[in-house]
């Protein structure tokens, strides 16, 4: 099993198999603040729709947007809230490695359960910086390591040879992988058996776990979680029409929600399940009233448990 093989030391969660939630930040005070009543709501909101973990201070959670504090303050207000009850992984990543350093010492003493980074970018670094990057990050708090591969947005990419050579650093466990394109990830699964392979993207979660993915982290969990629990629960009993039913369920909601922009579609959506989020940060716009409109129509013909 793979779960035994991460298993980690001392009263760590182990990364379980499954679907976990990259969560948003919700905001107060005209953006100026993390709204930390909200934040907690939202960690029992996922923990409600069963999610298997969750993933702090990824992509959605708009933290290239954040100074160093509130990024801390994200960290600390989710362990806290989450008290255990579900495993936790740090996205820690940076433009800058002694950013990402500090956040890993402060994800450790929070009781994170995992590190996660994106590599450094802007600068367009040599192969070796970064695996050299990512060796000393990795062995800087003894957590399982997860790398994080989003070549969409950050413009790095690795090769299956390459992430092959940083999933064999030390303390690295799995990868988060941003990317559609499955026969690579198949081939990165085939050459690294033992390891923790998450797909990201939710529209093509059943894709991946067809080619072997161990899981998926997304950002839609935070309001159809419950689905992708369902569509986790069909595969793991070979049930594939059902599999795919929800995972078209999934995908005509995600249709909506990327034409409306994700993060602020989600926010909205959270807001009329009941926890306060906030518009995203400048230079993101709020959502349009049309986008309103259309969710508000989405969220009661699918999301109305
Ligand atoms: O990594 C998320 N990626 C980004 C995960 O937000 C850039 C995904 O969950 C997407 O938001 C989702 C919608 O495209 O698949």
């Amino acid at each position: 099993m793979l779960s035994e093989i991460i298993q980690p030391q001392g009263n760590k969660m182990p990364l379980n198999s499954g679907s976990y939630a990259a969560l948003l930040t919700p905001y107060s005070n005209s953006r100026e603040t993390i709204n930390e009543d909200a934040l907690e709501a939202l960690v029992n909101h996922n923990i409600d729709q069963k999610v298997d973990g969750l993933y702090v201070g990824g992509s959605t959670a708009e933290t290239f947007l954040q100074a160093f504090e509130k990024r801390v303050t994200i960290l600390q207000t989710v362990a806290r809230s989450a008290n255990g009850r579900i495993p936790l992984i740090a996205q820690v990543g940076d433009l800058n490695p002694r950013v990402s350093n500090r956040l890993a010492r402060v994800a450790a003493d929070a009781g994170y359960d995992a590190i996660s980074a994106i590599p450094p970018f802007y600068y367009q670094y040599e192969w070796h910086e970064l695996k050299d990057f990512y060796r000393k990050l990795a062995g800087l708090t003894g957590l399982p390591f997860l790398i994080y591969s989003i070549p969409s947005l950050t413009g790095v990419s690795f090769s299956t040879q390459q992430m092959t050579e940083l999933l064999n650093l030390p303390n690295v466990v799995g990868l988060k992988n941003t990317a559609s394109d499955y026969f690579a990830m198949e081939e990165l699964v085939r050459a690294n058996p033992t390891k923790l392979i998450f797909d990201g993207y939710d529209q093509a979660v059943l894709a991946g776990l067809a080619m072997g993915a161990y899981g998926a982290i997304g950002s839609t969990q935070n309001v159809q979680g419950y689905k992708f629990r369902a569509l986790f629960d069909a595969f793991a009993t070979n049930d594939m029409p059902a599999a795919l039913a929800m995972q078209r369920e999934i995908n005509e909601l995600i249709v909506v929600i990327i034409e409306h922009g994700v993060f602020r579609s989600l926010k909205y959506l959270l807001d009329l399940e009941g926890i306060p989020m906030g518009d995203c940060r400048e230079p993101f716009h709020p959502l349009t009233e049309v986008g309103k409109t259309a969710l508000a129509i989405m969220h009661e013909r699918l999301l109305s448990r």
